[in-house]
């Protein structure tokens, strides 16, 4: 599997603003911020798109998506919303080959489609 900015993020060998990590995941502050908080949730196990989730994986998934409601509800958003998106590959906008989990938070979003 090839190595991503963000395993080096994993590993220590390039600085990010990491606001939570745990055995299993790693969340840190998009460089590119979208909205006034813009946080990415890294599964430490190399999966490089959704496609590539295997079955035993699915509770990485969740664990994303519960972490990502845990940190938005600490930091006061769960009232007022915020959203949770996965790009994958080429037509979803993924750019980076390690699955994350984009929380934007802190704005009035829009709606998708709109
Ligand atoms: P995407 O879903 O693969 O498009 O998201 C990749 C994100 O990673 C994107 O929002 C970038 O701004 C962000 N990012 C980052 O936070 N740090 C980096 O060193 C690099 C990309 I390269």
């Amino acid at each position: 599997m090839a190595e991503t900015i963000f395993h080096k993020i994993i590993n220590r060998e390039i600085p990010a603003d990491i606001v939570y990590e745990d055995d299993d995941l790693i969340a840190f502050r998009d460089i590119a911020p979208q909205a006034p908080v813009h946080v990415l949730f890294v599964p430490k196990a190399t999966v490089a798109t959704l496609n590539d989730v295997e079955a035993g994986q699915a509770e990485l998934l969740g664990r994303l998506a519960v972490a990502a409601a845990r940190y938005a509800k600490a930091q006061g958003f769960a009232e007022d919303g915020y959203r949770i998106v996965m790009n994958c590959n080429g037509h979803g906008g993924q750019t980076v080959f390690q699955i994350h989990l984009h929380l934007l938070a802190g704005a009035p979003l829009g709606h998708f489609g709109t």
